[in-house]
């Protein structure tokens, strides 16, 4: 090969072996990979384009949930994050307590381009994606390890895949826990126990069907009204994780907590589609670093703040009770028709992958 035409292709292929490396480093250890990075678009309202390829951009982040949840000092540790990697070009504005809205509202927001960033749970996706539905069915999980391996591994990205035909983009899945169960009535230690009492659920029609079948009589409501429609005894109870069930203070209107532990649900990073495409490669490994390592943190907080808060809830007066696992396993069996009827209606296959999975991991 000529000299010069050595030099040209070296100059050309190591920067773009550089890029592409970067790229996938982004992924850090989740395999949770974005789509691929696009050009920016032309229409970008964002301005100073950088030599670097960091414009300076203000961009909205909302969750449902207190200033002082895990996933808030999540979103605040993402903030930090991008604020450092992009040299302090990017800033995200982090909102809590859903002042932008619920779950559902702030996620169309981000379909239409109007809002950047949220991180809902993934339960009131179902009607965009169906196939979330699956982390709805019950007693999946028994423990986070087995939740942290299905959604980093295969099965959460092939669900972040179908995302973008949502307009919408994943980058990583957070953890809002374990969901529990609070009322105002009695202890619930048994699935009769369920019987007749009006509970506040997800926007959701596994969680809808599995309650009633259980006997209660559910009632879908957006995060934001819980508190109040507890206080005005609107509904008897609800079920959350222990960290959103203090730091919304449920105690101070719920007698009863009830470690059922019935569903694990998962955040999932949400960024707008519109607003991705319109960032270079760098700025969106960038967000995809940040998203994943914020991830980890906010994991491991949220454990933690879980570990302590049975004792916090317990001092605040609430009458705590234990699930056997045999009348877990009750609960489970009155269920089972519904998940089959979803199983058909999500995939599956998928369901199967998803069961299979953890039945791997249970044997390593
Ligand atoms: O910010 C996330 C919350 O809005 C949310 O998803 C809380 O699990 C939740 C629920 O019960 O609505």
């Amino acid at each position: 090969m000529k000299k010069w035409i050595k030099n040209v292709t070296v100059g050309l292929v190591i920067p773009s072996l550089l890029l592409l490396a970067g790229c996938a480093g982004a992924n850090g250890g989740q395999k949770n990979s974005a789509p691929a990075p696009s050009q920016p678009a032309s229409t970008s309202t964002s301005p100073t384009p950088t030599s670097n390829g960091i414009k300076e951009r203000t961009l909205k982040a909302g969750i449902g949930l207190n200033e002082d949840h895990p996933e808030a000092l999540g979103l605040k540790k993402f903030v930090e994050l991008v604020d450092k990697s992009s040299g302090g070009k990017i800033k995200v504005q982090p909102f809590f307590a859903a002042t932008l809205g619920d779950d559902l509202k702030m996620t169309q927001a981000l379909q239409g381009g109007t809002q950047e960033i949220t991180i809902p749970s993934t339960s009131p996706l179902v009607g965009m994606i169906k196939e979330y539905g699956i982390f709805d069915f019950p007693f999946v999980f028994n423990n986070e390890k087995e939740a942290d391996a299905v959604l980093d591994g295969p099965l959460g990205q092939k669900l972040l895949d179908k995302l973008p035909a949502q307009k919408l983009v994943g980058l990583a899945y957070w953890e809002n826990g374990f969901r529990n169960l609070t009322n105002s009535k009695h202890a619930v230690a048994k699935a009769e126990d369920f019987q007749g009492l009006k509970i506040r659920t997800m926007q959701n029609k596994v969680h809808l069907e599995a309650f009633k079948a259980l006997g209660a009589n559910p009632t879908p409501m957006a995060f934001s009204e819980v508190f109040t429609a507890l206080e005005s005894k609107t509904v008897d109870g609800q079920e959350n994780p222990l960290a959103t069930i203090q730091s919304s203070k449920f105690n101070e209107v719920q007698k009863y907590l009830s470690l059922t532990k019935h569903v694990y649900t998962p955040f999932v990073f949400l960024m707008s589609k519109k607003y991705w495409d319109q960032l270079s490669p760098e700025e969106q490994k960038i967000m995809k670093e940040a998203a994943v390592e914020a991830g980890k943190y906010q994991r491991e907080l949220i454990r933690d703040v879980n570990k302590k808060a049975v004792e916090t809830l317990k001092a605040s007066g609430m009458n705590v009770n234990e699930v056997t696992p045999e009348d877990a396993a009750k609960m489970q069996k009155i269920i089972k028709p519904v998940t089959d009827k979803f199983a058909k209606e999500f995939g599956e296959d998928l369901v199967k992958e998803m069961y299979d999975e953890v039945e791997k991991l249970r044997k390593k």
